[in-house]
């Protein structure tokens, strides 16, 4: 049998490099979007000395077009089309995001909030909304979701709500693809050191460290494990 393809945003880094790997390993092919193409280059060469076939496709997840233009070139050069014969894509891990800023929210920024919610949920939107007509029943959806989405913490409010968003959409996406027998999951894991405090903490790293002293957290590759459960189900 064919390998299934996967498309993975925000892998570049972190959750989305660890899932692709972990997915190229178990035999699907993979094709890998954010805004880094070289970071994404580094990424695909490891797939594919995993016998993964592997496209590469840098944009930015906040502009509409240039994710429907994405998508489309992606399924393009991977031979995925909208006709029955075609191959389908097998599964989206919708990832990307970020958050920017940790404080009150009186004295949030404009640019940070943007950002969060730009690319959290409209981002996340854009690309479910791209990707589903290349999908079929059986394809499935996971969307990276938090802790965060479920409970409020100090300083978190922003992002915080961009990931009750991706909760409350990816109930929301379930409903309306059930019929098509499109699957849609959530995994929305606690706290996991990667590049996520630092990018918070716009390159403190010594803030972005102070995070993760005093326990264990998560790493990516736990995601990873998680999101390649989630689509062996
Ligand atoms: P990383 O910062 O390591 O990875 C984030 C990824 O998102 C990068 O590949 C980045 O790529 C991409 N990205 C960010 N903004 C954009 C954009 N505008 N367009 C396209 N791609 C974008 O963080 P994580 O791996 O930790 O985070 C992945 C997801 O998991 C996020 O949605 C995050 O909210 C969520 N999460 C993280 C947790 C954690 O503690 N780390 C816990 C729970 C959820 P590039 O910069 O190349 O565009
Ligand atoms: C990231 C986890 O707890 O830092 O979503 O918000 S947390």
């Amino acid at each position: 049998m064919s390998r299934p393809w996967v498309l993975i945003s925000g892998a570049s880094s972190g959750f989305g490099e660890a899932s692709a790997q972990q997915l190229a390993k178990e035999g699907w092919n993979v094709l890998l979007t954010s805004r880094r193409e070289e970071r994404l280059e580094e990424v695909a060469q490891t797939c594919r000395s995993m016998g993964a076939t592997v496209h590469v496709e840098a944009w930015d997840m906040r502009d509409r077009r240039a994710t429907q233009e994405g998508v489309e070139d992606l399924m393009k050069r991977a031979g995925i089309g909208t006709e029955e014969n075609n191959p389908f894509l097998g599964a989206l891990v919708n990832n990307a995001g970020l958050a920017v800023g940790k404080g009150p929210f009186d004295q949030g920024l404009d640019d940070d909030w943007d950002r969060m919610l730009d690319t959290n949920v409209k981002g996340l939107l854009f690309l479910a909304r791209a990707c589903v007509p290349f999908m079929t029943a059986g394809s499935r959806m996971v969307n990276m979701g938090s802790i965060a989405g479920k409970q409020v913490y100090p300083g978190g409010n922003v992002y915080c709500a961009s990931k009750h968003a991706v909760d409350a959409l990816s109930q929301a996406m379930r409903i309306d693809l059930v019929d098509r027998g499109i699957g849609v999951s959530q995994i929305c894991p606690g706290a996991a050191e990667t590049e996520f405090s630092n990018v918070r903490f716009k390159g403190n790293q010594a803030e972005a460290d102070a995070v993760y002293q005093g326990y264990d957290p998560l790493v990516a590759q736990d995601i990873a494990e998680a999101v390649s459960f989630v689509l062996s189900r």
